[in-house]
């Protein structure tokens, strides 16, 4: 935590097998505020003969420790902060260990807490060691029995992990509830959860006709937002069935709801614990983002009890295995509840944005990382997104029923164990017969490679040669990089519209040709489905572009084509900053026919519709010109609205409203209506427009739609509005977070006081991650305008943010700090600027490993 605190960073390198191993554990919890008692019994066989028994441990209160039954003297063991080391122990034994922890002092939220009346864990990566000493690694696997007691009158649930064995009054008064889990799981999936909460319940008849009990535990007086995350349960139960065979191993599932969470959610085994902000929900205040958001999480997290806890990482290096893994499935199963083509557009959105930023920064890493000195920080963009990227190239290969049964072979042949990445490469190569060497490279490169496209076209032989390269650059500790094997999916579009079927070109050397015969006339080259997590250059003019996104078969590959368009479109304007570029008629042309007649897919419309954001363009460039990409963006955009000024308004009364209904073909009509919105907003009757559908709307979705439109086109009615927002849903503190975080991307000068203002609100609170991050992550990510001054105020406010929360919650404070790491990408003022704020960061005394990690990483 602090500098006296030794910093040492880890590498997969010097791995070894654990020297102990621990088969059982039965743990007592005495849950109490300030001081919960944690007994721990543990059954431990030597692997190693003669190492020391080093168990992890901090921030505990060591009370008793017996060998056997025997108190152990001081002498017979060691404490440091981090460790409890016991130098000569037999070859089986039990131990039992008595700790003291304090719950209601954890802000950082790591380990056992006590936040809102509700005492919660979080394990993973490392927090175990903060509630017991214990070997905290993810091959250690314990079967765990735990035993909760306290007051049934304050905290009528206590909850653990696996099935519950018994429930006795004690004669004390309080109550002891025990658990216990048969299958053995690292301690980071251990979990812990008591409190006062309304419990849904359900049930679940698995594929092979089990019973399975379903609960969701949320605040009382929230029962009526919790039906649609117990319905996405089901579908994902079902889904993983009917997709990989997957069944569900448990008598129960638990997920609790809780409003203090540092991230998403988490897998604990047989009993999820959420934020929850990704479990409530109902029409009237979750917008069409959060349905979607709440069943693809509620996915994840139950797709984790096969791919992470019924096959675990062997060490922290081995995150993606089941993380990059994971959120393929969870696409999967998004792709498959919804559009697919959105939800490709939305993921590629991020790698762009993002993944591609942090390959380009000092925390570039592979999707495998090497070295770690806080593994916290390593739940990133690559591990988790580029991970999947990675995983869904397996899947090109291998065809989706190659793939299949490579992870069936997979978790036949792991499962109870904890493994490595290249365990799954070779379950994937073995249930094929192919040979994925080369592809084993993705895991251990880090950077996003450059592949680079042309063609020539012979006419009188019919014949296509298509040339490919690729490069990657050097990355920050990574110098060399060798060539990687690249699926290209492609298909060849002819200006007369024949479209022939699909190919797969598999790159394998820096360059290579391909060549296509029977070509009739001369083609165009369509990428599909961002194969590959790489920039992908071709030299297309803007007419190619327009045919493909007019023409394309593929979806996606209509919204890329216009991504290109729009970005080549916006790199001219701010090379002539000066002059105001002519949009070319064709495009408005097409814009006016998706305009006038929609396509059947009004969300791929929307899309179509849509210029890339800030973050896409600005990583478009080594060095970011922030104010020409700002002002360039508005300028088309404002282009946009008063030429097809009509065409807008016509198509936005077309669509037909009704009452508010969460299905593909109503979220796909209010995004396309919306998008329209945010066009006339920007118009001669905008303040009309925005008023109207701020009035009517019957969900959040719209709503915050009209208030964010209203914001962008800097109309006045805007914070009318707004106050009339905050005092409708003042009592809804996950509504009220939509509003804090609309307030801070708002790009006037004056959002410095409402960040100042909104601090103060009631509602917020510095030791809630969510109120922090509706605020200042939004500040931070969302305003590129305010935050990005070239006066360094934006920065400021930020760094002060950051060192206030580092003693709270590091964690939290880790995540904000990136956007003020990549510094090298800026010029003149911000880059000064930038620097000074991270020498003053590193600069104070006590500095967590979380930021100090990143922070030295960074700077020069
Ligand atoms: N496995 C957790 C993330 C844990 C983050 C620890 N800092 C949620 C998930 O990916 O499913
Ligand atoms: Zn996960």
């Amino acid at each position: 935590m602090s500098s006296n605190s030794a910093r040492s960073s880890r590498s997969l390198a010097d791995y070894r097998q654990p020297d102990y191993l621990i088969p059982e554990i039965e743990l007592t919890f005495e849950l109490a505020a300030t001081v919960t008692r944690v007994s721990a019994l543990m059954q431990v066989t030597q692997q190693t003969a003669g190492a020391p028994l080093v168990l992890d441990g901090q921030q505990l209160g060591l009370h008793y420790i017996a060998l056997d039954g025997v108190e152990l003297p001081v002498e017979r063991y060691q404490l440091t902060a981090d460790h409890l080391i016991i130098a000569d122990v037999p070859a089986v034994f039990s131990l039992q260990i008595i700790t003291e922890i304090n719950p209601a002092d954890n802000t950082a939220l790591e380990g056992l807490y006590l936040a809102d009346e509700v005492f919660c864990t979080q394990c993973e990566a490392e927090g175990f060691r903060r509630i017991m000493y214990y070997p905290d690694r993810p091959d250690v696997l314990s079967v765990y029995t735990t035993h909760i007691i306290a007051d049934a009158a304050d905290y009528p649930f206590m909850l653990a992990n696996g099935n519950k064995i018994a429930t006795e009054q004690l004669a004390n008064g309080k109550t002891r509830v025990s658990w216990h889990d048969p299958f053995a799981k690292p301690c980071y999936l251990f979990a812990l959860v008591a409190g006062n909460f309304a419990c849904i319940t359900d049930s679940f008849v698995t594929q092979s006709g089990r019973n399975v009990a379903l609960q969701l535990f949320v605040e009382p007086g929230q029962q009526s937002k919790g039906g649609f995350a117990m319905a996405a349960l089901k579908r994902a139960m079902r889904w993983d069935e009917t997709r990989y065979n997957l069944e569900y191993d448990l008598d129960i599932y638990m997920v609790v709801a809780v409003d203090f969470f540092n991230m998403g959610a988490m897998e604990n085994k047989g009993l999820n614990v959420f934020n929850s902000k990704y479990v409530l929900a109902d029409d009237n205040t979750a917008t069409d983002k959060d349905y979607f958001n709440i069943e693809s999480i509620i996915g994840h997290e139950y797709f984790h009890n096969w791919t992470g806890n019924r096959v675990t990482c062997r060490d922290w290096f081995q995150l993606s295995l089941k993380e990059g893994l994971t959120v393929f499935r969870d696409q999967e199963f998004s792709a498959d509840m919804g559009s697919a083509t959105l939800n490709r557009i939305d993921a590629v959105k991020l790698i762009r944005t993002a993944q591609f930023a942090e390959d380009a920064g000092p925390m570039a890493h592979p999707i495998r990382p090497e070295q770690v000195l806080e593994m916290n920080n390593f739940y990133t963009v690559t591990v988790y997104d580029k991970g999947a990227e990675v995983i869904r190239m397996l899947q090109t290969l291998l065809g989706k029923t190659g793939f299949n049964r490579g992870l069936a072979l997979y978790l036949q042949r792991h499962d109870g164990q904890a493994v490595t990445c290249d365990d799954f490469i070779s379950a994937m190569q073995d249930a094929n017969n192919v040979d994925l060497m080369q592809f084993r490279l993705w895991y251990s490169q880090a950077g996003t490679p450059t592949v680079t496209l042309n063609q020539q076209y012979d006419a009188d032989s019919a014949t296509l040669k298509v040339s490919v390269s690729q490069h990657t650059a050097a990355t920050a500790g990574q110098a060399n990089k060798q060539a990687l094997l690249i699926p290209l999916q492609i298909q060849l579009l002819s200006e007369d519209k024949v479209v022939d079927q699909q190919h797969l070109l598999v790159l394998r050397q820096s360059d290579e040709v391909f060549n296509f015969t029977g070509v009739k006339s001369e083609p165009v080259i369509v990428w599909e489905n961002f194969s590959a997590p790489v920039k992908l250059q071709q030299d297309y003019q803007l007419p190619q572009l327009l045919l493909i996104a007019d023409q394309a078969a593929n979806g996606f590959a209509r919204w890329d084509a216009m991504q290109v368009f729009w970005s080549n479109l916006i790199r001219q304007q701010i090379a002539q900053p000066q002059a105001l570029l002519q949009l070319p008629e064709a495009l408005l042309t097409v814009m006016r026919q998706w305009l006038a007649q929609p396509l059947a897919d009004m969300a791929l419309t929307a899309e179509l519709l849509n210029l890339p954001d800030y973050d896409t363009l600005a990583e478009q460039y080594q060095q970011i010109p922030v104010d020409a990409i700002l002002s360039s963006l508005t300028a088309i955009k404002q282009q946009l609205a008063t030429l097809l000024a009509a065409d807008w308004q016509q198509c936005y009364q077309a669509i037909k409203t009704a009452p508010y209904h969460y299905t593909e073909q109503a979220v796909a009509a209010r995004a396309l209506r919306n998008r329209c919105l945010s066009y006339l907003a920007l118009g001669d009757r905008g303040t009309e427009f925005i008023t109207g559908h701020y009035h009517n709307a019957d969900n959040m979705t719209d709503s915050i739609a009209a208030l964010a439109a209203a914001q962008q086109a800097k109309l006045t009615c805007f914070n009318e509005h707004a106050a009339d927002f905050a005092k409708k849903w003042q009592h809804d503190v996950l509504v009220m977070d939509k509003y804090f975080a609309l307030m801070a991307a708002n790009p006037a000068d004056d959002v410095f006081d409402s960040l100042t203002l909104l601090t103060t609100h009631p509602l917020f609170s510095w030791k809630n991650p969510n109120r922090v991050r509706a605020v200042y992550g939004a500040f931070s990510m969302r305003n590129p305008l305010q935050f990005h001054r070239q006066d360094g105020k934006g920065y400021r406010c930020l760094t002060d943010v950051i060192i206030t929360l580092d003693a709270i919650n590091p964690q939290v404070a880790a995540r904000l700090v990136t956007p003020l790491l990549a510094w090298q990408r800026f010029t003149g003022e911000r880059r000064q600027h930038l620097l000074q704020q991270l020498q003053q960061l590193a600069a104070k005394p006590t500095l967590s490993n979380d930021l100090f990690e990143k922070i030295t990483k960074s700077l020069p």
